[in-house]
């Protein structure tokens, strides 16, 4: 083996062993910054993945009705259609790996206090929180028995127009302790593969 493969093989065996047990690999993040314009009513680009279906959702923040400033832009859940939808999006799941939906709600700023129920594959909770709460973190973990694509989605109760606000959502997976022997066995084999090519050759 060449001392330039030895070096890759060793470095990534350093990285695996360097990641703490519990390091989690994000497979989805938006923190809805990168959209404009803000607007009522909001019909997400496709390439995001999102959809709003049975009514609307908000894109607000940042210079148009910036109700929780200094987190760019976010998602109020009840649009202006009195008719709160339910805002979706997708991931391709690995069968038997835990995942965990994170995301941060906040109170609706506006005095009313508000529920939303979120889904991720058929695991579910509700949140509901008073008119002035704080952006909180939130999680929901969801382990599928078979690989495929897999829902999540948050849907405002009530339809005043007045909802709960949404911001940085990201789906991770932890590894567990078999999903790095497997990668281990899997460096083993490349070192015998460049092993046996240079006696090979
Ligand atoms: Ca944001
Ligand atoms: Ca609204
Ligand atoms: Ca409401």
């Amino acid at each position: 083996m060449n001392k330039l493969k030895s070096t890759v093989i060793a470095a990534a065996i350093t990285t695996i062993f360097a990641a703490p047990a519990s390091a989690a690999v994000t497979i989805f993040s938006d923190n809805f910054d990168s959209y404009s314009p803000l607007t009522l009513n909001w019909t997400p680009p496709v390439a995001s993945g999102w959809t709003v279906s049975s009514g609307t959702v908000d894109l607000i923040g940042t210079g148009f009705n910036d109700i929780l400033p200094g987190n760019g832009n976010y998602i109020d859940l009840d649009g202006s259609t009195s008719n709160s939808g339910v805002f979706a999006n997708s991931v391709n799941l690995i069968s038997g790996v835990t995942y965990t939906l994170s995301f941060d709600l906040a109170g609706s700023q506006r005095g009313s206090t508000e529920t939303v129920d979120i889904n991720f594959g058929t695991a579910s909770t509700s949140v509901t929180l008073g008119g002035s709460a704080p952006l909180t973190a939130y999680d929901l973990s969801f382990t599928p028995s078979a690989s495929g694509v897999y829902g999540f989605s948050f849907e405002n109760l009530g339809g005043d127009n007045v909802g709960l606000l949404l911001d940085n959502v990201s789906v991770s997976a932890v590894p567990e302790p078999e999903t790095y022997a497997m990668l281990l066995a899997g460096l083993g084999m490349l070192g015998f593969m460049l092993r046996s090519r240079k006696t090979n050759a």
